[in-house]
């Protein structure tokens, strides 16, 4: 299987975030990615490319509002002019129920666009985030070139990401706009995103809550023991057009390999229901028993299984590093899961 990488992700290298309270060193590090690829290389999982021609802003405006992207753009700039803390941008007032007038003042703007306070932006984060971005555009592209299956290797994660909101180290929402990059470069009529991260991708769900083309299944833990908290509950099942095409699937904290993967069974059959035309997979592996934000108890001989389950379906397959965080574990796990797809594949 091929892979997407781009070393400008080092650009986004913040030095806090501010989690429960605390000023600490942020869990995304830059050397997740650096670990998974080596990985990668080392067990022959197949060849690694960078991002291909140029990035088109174009498609990421069919995800996210250009005041938004023009927002993370000059963000760290005017924020240092404005006198905020030079180390990173961090909002200190979030336009949140009825306090959500627009600002132009710089250091009230993250703010309005961030959710949390764990999304800091440094001067190349902007940078950063769009060649996340163009590492599933590339993948896309792949899918729609006849690749069977494709990893996206993106850092900063995205599923997190909405419209015109950051959080949960998110910026762009990545597996979005590999949606709507098959959806109107490559003419694609249905698309089903499987988001297996631990946590909830609030993003991917609010850009797709209407639509009823793309099917968003998401596995995570209970929001009402973990972040974010305040969405991706069972009854939240898409609006208009969308009712229906989106389905999450909470289990408790400590949830085990048997329990997720009977969810696993349950999404993929809604997936296989929807008769999508590709699948992207928001691949998380903080439900990894030792990630430190985790909460569920997954060991290593989930992911092949998870992969295998997944191959299955044989369909063309789009996978994108979302989340986890136990760094000196990643790179098993990636490729366990990679490995345990590409083996039971009709298809490479
Ligand atoms: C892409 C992604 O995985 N983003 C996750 C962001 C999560 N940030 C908040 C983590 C909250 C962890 N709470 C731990 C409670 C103590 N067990
Ligand atoms: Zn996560």
């Amino acid at each position: 299987m091929i892979t997407v990488y781009s070393e400008d992700h080092r650009l986004h290298h913040p030095p806090h975030e501010l989690l429960d309270g605390s000023l600490i060193t942020p869990y995304e590090d830059p050397q997740r990615v650096e670990i998974i690829l080596d990985a990668i290389l080392r067990q022959e999982i197949g060849p690694v490319i960078q991002p291909q021609a140029l990035l088109d802003l174009d498609d990421i405006r069919r995800v996210h509002h250009t005041d938004y992207l023009s927002y993370l753009e000059h963000a760290y700039t005017s924020w240092v002019e404005a006198g905020g803390n030079p180390k990173a941008v961090l909002p200190s007032a979030l336009a949140v129920r009825w306090m959500n007038r627009g600002t132009k003042n710089p250091l009230a703007l993250p703010g309005y666009y961030s959710f949390d306070t764990s999304t800091p932006i440094v001067a190349g984060t902007y940078q950063a985030a769009l060649a996340s971005a163009h590492v599933a555009l590339t993948s896309a592209e792949m899918i729609l070139q006849r690749e069977p299956s494709v990893y996206a290797l993106c850092r900063p994660p995205g599923h997190h990401a909405g419209v015109n909101l950051c959080g949960g180290y998110c910026f762009l929402n990545n597996a979005a706009i590999a949606a709507e990059y098959l959806i109107h470069k490559g003419g694609l009529s249905r698309i089903a995103i499987l988001d297996i991260d631990i946590h909830h991708g609030n993003g991917t769900q609010q850009i797709f809550y209407e639509r009823s083309d793309v099917l968003y299944m998401s596995i995570h833990i209970d929001p009402q023991i973990e972040y974010p908290y305040f969405s991706g509950f069972a009854d939240e099942e898409g609006a208009g057009e969308g009712f229906g095409y989106n389905r999450n699937i909470p289990l408790p904290q400590n949830a085990d390999q048997t329990l997720f993967l009977s969810a696993l069974d349950q999404a993929l059959d809604d997936v296989r229901k929807h008769e999508p035309d590709c699948v992207i997979v928001s691949a998380g592996f903080d439900t990894y028993i030792e990630d430190p934000i985790g909460g569920f108890t997954l060991t290593p001989d989930a992911y092949p299984i998870m992969g295998t389950r997944i191959a299955q379906l044989q369909l063309p397959t789009l996978f994108v590093q979302e989340g986890g965080y136990a760094i000196q574990a990643l790179g098993t796990n990636v490729c366990g899961f990679l490995s345990g797809f590409q083996n039971n594949r009709s298809v490479a």
